[in-house]
This record gives structure tokens, sequence and C-alpha cells, in this order.
């Protein structure tokens, strides 16, 4: 497979950002035509951002596991597509090539069939890093069965959550999982969940740690048992469902400024299209490359860069069970020599970690065949930067800094490897088709360059979301009505003299934590459950390796035992209500928050306090009872 849309040079580049923006119809009809469509488009775009309603190539129609695979085994259906390194290095790596994919997304998605699910039924899978994960994600796919993936470290509160709101019928899931040391019981917080799921008639368990499960007769059903159903069938072919350009791919949840995480929608061509177009351009990916990105398949990230960026264009993608330090802080570099990886997209988070481990690890590992690393999921500081390009990638490999969100399906601002000028910490150029722009407070577009403000996009680009789950309104309310006319990202950035963006963080009530997006009202909703608990009011502050950290304050009137026990207890809530990654890093009892007369808490004064700046705490004088400001900073930790 040849990319005739992949960008050579810097002059290709502005070429191709000019006509994107000139032409964007054009444009975008010029890329889409190296697809497999069963019926093309008749109009490339329809859109408006006030409803909002943005509709890609509509009349056509395709499906996307056939650009992922069929359209691949002609010229390469003996080439790997996924490689699999497990948790244990003990274990056997697995190879999968195009046909082998092929004929398993067929087989399984002739299970789901088997099993009632129909097209636009909804299904969640809550599987550990392994084959038959993308496995689950294309057979759902094949027969236009909406997947809506759980990350397996979230808690059975919060899959019940996500399969209440979208009404799932199946869940696909493992008896469990292997992380590092830890077997983490997937089967068995499923079924705690599924106590508040009526919704769900069918659960197919794969094997995976062989730890005992419990079976309810009915319901659940093995994986494995099911192949052999299908096998005896005589393996059908599963033919792939013809999809409307604008038919929902999937929901994925994520954390907002709310308590209530939001489905995130994408529909199939335009999806497609930019994860495809992205991947290619932004890694400069070239036939034969081993690609290795090390997000799991439960994030965005894991959607467009592991499985359909890679597969639609025909790439070798290495999925990894594990997690980067066991059995130690050698573990990636292990895996880019065993497998000759080409190219490594990561998190600073994982980075900065690794970084403190020291180079022990990183020496003697054969890291020569890596041409590409890039960054994703939170701001990269120069230190992590420096760090990655000299001890990675030995001073010759460029770094693509990408920012994106799992509203954007794909990655809008990012340099082109070795094609655009990285800069560190910088995020740089909009890919062709982003019209991003600033905005100050008011929502008045900042022109020039050296400036900074809050960050938007003006045109809509192919995998832009289409709508929140069963409530559209809530995507107008949160990403289209604070500024009319423009999408608004969440973040701020700043633009520098070459009009380079660089991405400073959110700026609303949402954590990154480790890459992850977590909302500080969930976590409050969450700390609140804990029956002493009289409220709570959570912040971010830095953290040196997961960039952020999660700060509490906790008014608390239960059993007065000790503190420590108090705050496990608390902490143990949160693992409980959301999962082990919402889990707050400090946690200070307090005897009262510091509230506005109107009952407003004022989390400008908590978070500089939890920052450490106790001087300069700004206008206080609006406050209802200033005295607690003194006896919360008195306590800080
Ligand atoms: C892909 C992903 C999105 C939020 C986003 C930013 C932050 C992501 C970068 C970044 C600085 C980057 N999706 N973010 N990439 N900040 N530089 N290169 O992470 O929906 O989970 O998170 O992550 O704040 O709004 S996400």
């Amino acid at each position: 497979m040849s990319y005739p849309y992949q960008i050579k040079s810097s002059e290709e580049y502005r070429s191709a950002y000019e006509a994107s923006v000139s032409d964007p119809e054009g444009f975008w009809a010029g890329i889409a035509a190296h697809f497999s469509w069963r019926r093309k488009w008749d109009k490339v775009l329809e859109w408006n951002f006030s409803d909002p309603d943005v509709k890609w190539f509509t009349g056509g129609q395709l499906n996307i596991t056939e650009n992922c695979l069929d359209r691949h085994l002609a010229e390469r259906g003996d080439q790997p597509a996924i490689i699999w390194e497990p948790n244990d290095p003990g274990e056997d790596y697995r190879i999968l090539t195009y046909k082998e994919l092929h004929f398993k997304v067929c087989q399984f998605a002739q299970v789901l069939k088997n099993n009632g699910a129909k097209k636009g039924d909804r299904v969640c899978i809550y599987m550990p890093m392994v084959p038959e994960l993308a496995i689950a994600v294309l057979a759902c796919a094949r027969i236009g069965v909406i997947h809506s993936v759980v990350f397996g470290g979230f808690s059975a509160q919060s899959i019940a959550d996500r399969i209440q709101d979208a009404g799932c019928t199946l869940v696909i899931t493992a008896d469990g999982a292997f992380r590092g040391n830890k077997d983490i019981p997937l089967k068995s917080v499923i079924d705690d969940a599924l106590v508040q799921c009526p919704t769900i008639r069918r659960v197919i368990v794969l094997t995976r740690t062989r730890v005992p499960v419990s079976m309810i007769k009915g319901r659940d059903t093995w994986w494995e048992d099911e192949i052999r159903k299908v096998e005896t069938q005589g393996n059908p072919a599963c033919p792939a469902e013809v999809m409307d350009a604008e038919d929902m791919l999937f929901i994925l949840y994520t954390s907002g400024s709310t308590g209530k995480p939001k489905g995130v929608v994408h529909t199939c061509a335009g999806y497609m299209v930019f994860a495809n177009y992205s991947f290619v351009n932004v890694f400069q990916y070239q036939p034969g490359d081993v690609y290795f990105c090390t997000a799991d398949i439960g994030w965005i990230t894991g959607h467009s860069y592991i499985v359909y960026g890679p597969l639609s264009a025909g790439a070798t993608t290495l999925l990894f069970e594990g997690i980067p330090t066991f059995p130690d802080a050698g573990r990636f570099w292990d895996i880019v020599d065993k497998f000759k990886v080409n190219i490594l997209y990561t998190a600073p988070t994982a980075i900065r970690s690794l970084m403190g481990f020291g180079l022990d690890f990183v020496k003697n590992k054969d890291l020569s065949s890596l041409k590409v690393l890039g960054t994703v999921g939170e701001p990269i500081n120069e230190e992590a930067w420096h760090w990655y390009h000299e001890q990675i990638g030995k001073g010759r490999c460029p770094i693509v800094d990408t920012w994106w969100q799992t509203e954007t399906g794909g990655i809008l601002i990012s340099n082109l490897a070795g094609v655009t000028p990285g800069k560190p910490a910088h995020a740089t150029l909009p890919l062709p088709g982003v019209q991003p722009l600033l905005v100050d407070e008011k929502g008045e577009e900042l022109h020039g360059n050296n400036v900074s403000g809050n960050l938007c996009i003006k045109f809509p680009w192919p995998s832009i979301i289409r709508t929140t789950y069963g409530d559209h309104d809530r995507c107008r309310t949160t990403y289209f009505a604070t500024y009319p006319g423009l999408y608004f990202t969440g973040d701020g950035a700043l633009r520098d003299e070459q009009g380079n963006y660089r991405i400073t963080g959110r700026v609303d009530d949402v954590l990154n934590v480790s890459g992850h997006r977590i909302g500080t009202a969930e976590v409050e909703n969450a700390i609140n459950m804990h029956t002493g608990v009289v409220e709570s009011a959570v912040v971010g502050y830095p953290h040196d390796i997961k960039g952020q950290g999660i700060y509490a304050y906790v008014i608390f009137n239960g059993n007065k035992t000790d503190e420590a026990s108090i705050r496990k207890d608390i902490t143990q809530t949160v693992a409980r209500i959301i999962g082990p990654i919402a889990k707050p890093d400090k946690i200070q009892l307090v005897s009262g928050l510091p509230k506005t007369r109107s009952g407003k808490i004022m989390r400008r004064i908590l978070r500089k306090i939890a920052e450490g700046e106790l001087q300069n705490l700004g206008d206080t004088s609006t406050l209802l009872d200033p005295a607690v400001v003194e006896e919360i900073k008195g306590g800080k930790l």
C-alpha cells in the first residue's frame, strides 16, 4: 500500500494546508478517494456548529473493516497486522497476519450474530490488552454494532453507568487481566456491574487468567465455546454490513467538568478518513515499519492509533498487554529491541516515570531500529522531551508532540515526523483541514503571534464529535455554546513567534492525571459516597510524574478514628466508585471550605494552596468566612 496523500516536505505541508482551507470539500474528497467505498458519497460536507450538525460524505456507504482488513488481503495478506507482546515476557508473543486477523474478525462477528447482536445495537467491551480485544472491536464494526470500550481500570459502578447510558445489550469481557504482577478479576467486576444493568442479555467471556469465575446460566457464555459453535457451522464468511457514512461507529466515554462522563460519538466514514490520514502523515509510516503505541485500547488513543488508523493503512501495529515497569523499567526498550520497533508512541507520564529509574534500564538495549518518537495525552515538559530525544532517540529521531482529544477523534495539532520542524514542549502546527484559533474570555479572536488564550477550532474536520450519546444538547452546551460558531476544546494555549501552538492544559474543572482525563466533580461525587463525608472539593496540583495529582479537601463528620484510616477509607471509596486511576494523592481533612456568600466553593483559592502558593491568594473579600482559609493553609499537605 502506498500513500499518495503522505506529505513529504514542508512545502507540501504548506500547500496541502492552504488547499484544505481554501477548498475543504475538494481536499477531503481527494483523500477519501483512496479508500474502499460500497457507494460513493453525494456530498462531502454539510455542517453548522449551532445545533451542532456535522455530516461528512453523506450518501457514501462503506464498512471500516473492509478498509482495515479485506482491502489489504491481496497485497499483504501474510504481513503481520498485529504483533502481541504479553504482560509476562516469559509467555510467547503472537503474530496475526492480515489474513488471520480478517478470519478471526469474521468468525467473532458471526459469534456476535449468533448471540443476537445486530446493526445499531450497543455492546460494551471490558477486556485486557490481548488481540481478542482488537478482534472484538473490529467484529462489532463488521456487523454495524456500536462498540463502547470501557478501560479495564474502571470500577463496577463506572461500567454500570456506561452500560445504562448506552443501553448496551451485550458485554464482551475476560475472566481476568494480567497487569504487572497483579491479576485483575474483570469478570467479577462485570458481575457486580450487571446487578444494575437489566438491558444486558449476554456476556461473552474470553479465557485469559484462568481465575475461577461464576457463569450465570442463560446469560454468560465462553468465547472459546462460541468460536467452536461457529466452526461447527462451517465458518460462514461474515460479510461486512454496508454502513452509511454517518452511521455510528462507536461511543467512548470521557470525563468533563460535570459529574457524569459523556458518551462521545464517532461515525464511520469521517472518523476512518481522518484516523488514517493523521496516522500516515504524523508518524510518516512506511510500508513494513513496526509501529508501537503503548496506550490502552480503552482510550481514544488506542481506538485511533492502535486499531483503526494503523490497520486502515495496512500497517503492523504492536499491542502490549503489560505496563512500562514490569518486570522492570526496561520493558518498553526490551520490546523495541525484540521486535525492531520503528515508531514509538507513548505518554509523557511514562517517559517521566522511566526517566526516574535511571539509564541502567536503557543501556545495552538496541534501539537503533527507532526512526520516529511520539507523545500524547498531556503537555510534555522540556526535561522529559530532551531525555526522550537523547536517551531513546539517540538524537536522531524526530519527536511528534500530538495534541488531540477524545472528541476530535484524531490528532489535530502536531509536527509531521521529519517533515515539519518540532519544538520541545510544542505541538506546533495544525494538520491540513484543521483551523485552530485562540480567543480571550469574551470570545474575541486573538490575532497575530505571541498570544495566549483559549483554544478553539472554527471549521469541522472529518472526525469531529457528532453528538454525546443520548443527550445532544449536552454536546452543544459543552463544546459549541461557550463561543458561538466555534468548537471549544477546554484547553488553553500559546502561539509563539512562528505560529507554533503550545498547549498549556485544561482551563475547566478537568484534571489530567498520568494522561487520563478525570473530572473534579466526578471525584467529589465519589468521595461524597463515603458515609462519613459531609462535603468535599477536589483540585489538581503539579505532580512530577503524573503531570497533575489529585488533591481533595474533605469535611469529615463520621467515626473519628485516626486520620490515616479515614484517608484510606475515602481512597478505597473512590477506587470502588470510579476506579484506581481516580484515587486522590492527598486528602486534607478540613472543618470548612472557602465559599462565597452565594455558597460557591472558591476553587481558585484551593488550587493555589494545593500548588503550595500560600501568599498571593487573590481577592478573598467575598468569602463568607475568611478564617477557614487560614485553617486550610495551616493544614496543607
Ligand atoms: C488523546 C487524548 C484530551 C486532553 C486535551 C489536553 C490533553 C492531549 C496533548 C495534551 C498537551 C498534548 N485524549 N492533551 N494531548 N496536552 N499536549 N500533546 O489524550 O480526551 O483523553 O484528553 O489531553 O488537555 O484536552 S483525551
